[in-house]
């Protein structure tokens, strides 16, 4: 069940909501450098505009938009863990934290930015040692930031995980390349094999690559946009690139078949090694930051 949403968050002319579906509420921003839409389910961006540019961030235009289902595309919040539960099968992929409905903390509008703070309490569940408290920061403007910070509020040690699993709209993927990763080693998860990436990374299969040791910048290069969308981070030291291509493509009923060719998920990530340990009252900061440079003809 969605929270209320409280009218003293709105910000005139530059923060209203939305129902995207009944009972499904979105936080609609515009501002002289962009626009952007935030699903209160899951503090899921789902839109995120430059003044005068194609849409940044991919959402499919299967996606569902119903409570306990995580949408399609944007920025999910994989937390606190990424990925498959470390031991219970029966816990969803990718954590809890993308299939709940979160609250409102603070809004805040400035010359740079409009800022939303989301935050979301968690009941004790069995990979956390004891509660915690989870907060987002949102940051709309010449760029998209993200902040997701875990505070441990309960008497014991706090094992942490989790991802900003970002969507990113591209002209065709068959013509995008991405570099920032060269001799990088990375997990083939397809293969199940080690690797070193050689050069810059292109695509022509399904490529699901966990890049570790790394705390570097990614640049996406979009030939049929004409533009570069750089996308930075923090508090990880994993980044994964993924991209179902057509088999499984085909196989997921919320993204259609031919979208594929539509995005590349470039994710700051905390797993494996790169998961943290909060001892009470102790808190870790993942971030991402994501924006576009238009090429000059
Ligand atoms: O981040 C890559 C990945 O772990 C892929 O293996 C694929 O499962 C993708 O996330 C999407 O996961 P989802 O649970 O959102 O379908």
């Amino acid at each position: 069940m969605a929270p209320k949403m409280e009218k003293t968050h709105l910000i005139p002319f530059e923060l209203w909501y939305e129902d995207f579906a009944p009972g499904y509420p979105t936080i609609r921003i515009s501002n002289d450098h962009a626009s952007a839409t935030i699903a209160l389910h899951g503090a899921h961006v789902i839109d995120f505009i430059p003044r005068d540019q194609e849409p940044v961030i991919f959402t499919s235009r299967e996606a569902l938009f119903t409570e306990g289902k995580a949408i399609r595309g944007g920025i999910p919040v994989c937390w606190p863990w990424f990925g498959a539960h470390p031991s219970d099968s029966t816990m969803p992929a990718h954590g809890v934290a993308r299939n709940r409905f979160w609250q409102i903390t603070s809004t805040r509008s400035s010359v740079e930015f409009t800022e939303v703070v989301l935050s979301l309490q968690t009941e004790a569940i069995d990979i956390l040692t004891g509660s915690s408290e989870l907060e987002l920061t949102i940051k709309v403007g010449a760029e998209l930031s993200l902040e997701l910070t875990t505070t441990n509020t309960g008497t014991r040690p706090l094992v942490v995980g989790g991802a900003l699993h970002s969507y990113l709209y591209v002209g065709d993927i068959k013509q995008t390349s991405i570099t920032g990763l060269e001799g990088t080693n990375y997990l083939d998860t397809l293969s199940d094999t080690q690797q070193t990436q050689n050069g810059q990374i292109k695509f022509d299969a399904e490529t699901d690559s966990i890049y570790e040791n790394t705390d570097g910048s990614v640049t996406i290069h979009d030939p049929v946009f004409k533009r570069t969308l750089l996308v930075d981070k923090s508090g990880s030291l994993t980044t994964v690139i993924w991209n179902p291509w057509i088999k499984k493509s085909a196989g997921m009923a919320d993204l259609a078949d031919d979208e594929y060719m539509d995005f590349v998920c470039v994710e700051a990530v905390n797993t494996g090694r790169d998961m943290h340990t909060l001892s009470p009252g102790a808190s870790h900061t993942l971030g991402t930051t994501i924006s576009s440079i238009k090429s000059i003809d």
